[in-house]
């Protein structure tokens, strides 16, 4: 017999670097006293960060949406930006801060990222740029965006919170768009406890950025513009170091993770699974969404979400409901159908997914759902017979 967990089995878990680690770093802190404002810990991360990602144009910030928020002002975007519904809340939430109206429109229905003609139908002439999604690090159709964004002469930002780590062909991710905010929070598979990247091609915006951080300040004495305090601290810089060091092991565990539950998943009736990512894409495993197909698999995607936390599997629902349907963004425009958006946010489910993860903990939750299809649906068990069950 299968038995729930003894301890819950969260959606993620956090990467912490070996204890002794982290003590000599505080060390260093102890000594210099120096706790904020660009201390030298946050330049050498900057530093670490600039060569990873062979950019010099890298800024830090204490958390993803206030990178955003402060990207698009440094930037000067107004009017209309065309993004999507299928997010989390931040990415819509900078919009708003900035009086910038948001455009939803669908996305398409293999990796759930926008789709580039519902982009090119929504332009008017009050768009100034597109704010497109990595969602769970799935890259964008890039080319698309590039070419949409050429032609009408828009700003392409890419909220690419969940896709640190990543290259395409080899190149780092944060070399694609106008722009590239990462997130850095706890939650993601690389952190600096809470934190945020910008990686921009214009050379020009690091100063802005630097003086928006950090209350418009030049010197003592002067202030150029009207900023805000968004700057990352010396303890979170130097868990990001930290975490950094042991990148390449997190993502071939999540890599690991990944493998056993595609193999084990595709068993399941009702469970779909995104497609294979194209070869040149060295994907960082930062999510495990899976659709669930309520007629094939027996029960529906609330249903099992809330079935396995009987079994202490705490999945997520990343992400219902669509931005456009939370009250605070219902007068917003939508433009033409989110038939997609829709169906796969009242389909989707995270699974959990963390390096620490064991391999036989994952084989235990394909178990359960295979097992749970099989009550709900009352049909045969199919593919391997769980051998506890
Ligand atoms: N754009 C996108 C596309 C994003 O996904 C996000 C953030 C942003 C922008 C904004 O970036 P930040 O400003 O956050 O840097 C989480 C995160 O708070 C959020 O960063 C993330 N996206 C979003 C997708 O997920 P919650 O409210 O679901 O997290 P929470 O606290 O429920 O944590 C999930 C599970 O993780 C818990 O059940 C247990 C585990 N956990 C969590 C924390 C915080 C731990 O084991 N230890 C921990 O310290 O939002």
């Amino acid at each position: 017999m299968i038995k729930p967990f003894e301890k819950p089995i969260y959606v993620t878990k956090p990467y912490l670097p070996p204890l002794k680690e982290f003590y000599q770093g505080l060390e260093e802190i102890w000594e210099t006293r120096w706790l904020t404002n660009n201390g030298p810990i946050l330049q050498r991360f900057t530093q670490d960060l600039s060569t990873l990602l062979d950019t010099d144009n890298v800024c830090l910030f204490n958390n993803g949406t206030l990178a955003l928020q402060i990207a698009l002002q440094g930037m000067g975007i107004s009017g209309e930006v065309i993004t999507t519904p299928y997010t989390f809340v931040a990415t819509t939430h900078s919009l708003f801060w900035n009086k910038i109206r948001p455009i939803f429109v669908d996305i398409e229905p293999d990796f759930y990222t926008i789709d580039p003609e519902k982009v090119e139908a929504a332009i008017t002439p009050w768009t100034t740029a597109i704010l497109a999604v990595h969602v769970y690090g799935h890259p964008c159709q890039l080319d698309a965006l590039a070419e949409i964004a050429r032609r009408h002469k828009l700003r392409l930002i890419y909220d690419a919170a969940h896709a640190f780590g990543m290259k395409i062909g080899n190149k780092p991710i944060a070399h694609f768009g106008d722009l590239s905010m990462f997130s850095f929070h706890s939650t993601k598979l690389f952190h600096s406890i809470e934190g945020g990247m910008l990686t921009f091609q214009e050379a020009g915006l690091k100063g802005l950025f630097d003086y928006l951080k950090n209350f418009g300040f030049k010197n003592e004495v002067e202030v150029v513009m009207p900023g805000t305090n968004a700057k990352m601290n010396e303890l979170q810089a130097l868990m990001g170091i930290q975490v950094l060091k042991h990148l390449e092991e997190i993502i071939r565990k999540r890599a690991r993770i990944t493998e056993v539950y595609r193999k084990r998943l595709t068993e399941i009736p009702g469970i779909h699974l995104v497609p294979a990512l194209s070869p040149d894409i060295q994907y960082n495993y930062a999510y495990m969404p899976i659709e669930v197909d309520r007629k094939e698999f027996g029960m529906s995607r609330d249903g099992l979400y809330e079935k396995l936390k009987e079994w202490n599997i705490h999945t997520r629902r990343y992400f219902y409901p669509l931005i456009c349907d939370y009250p605070c963004y219902r007068s917003i425009s939508v433009n033409g159908s989110l038939a997609v958006a829709r169906r796969v946010a009242d389909r989707i489910l995270t699974l959990p997914i963390y390096d620490s993860l064991e391999l036989s903990d994952v084989e235990t939750i394909c178990e359960i759902l295979q097992f749970l299809h099989h009550k709900t649906s009352g049909k045969p068990m199919v593919g391997t017979e769980p051998a506890r069950l």
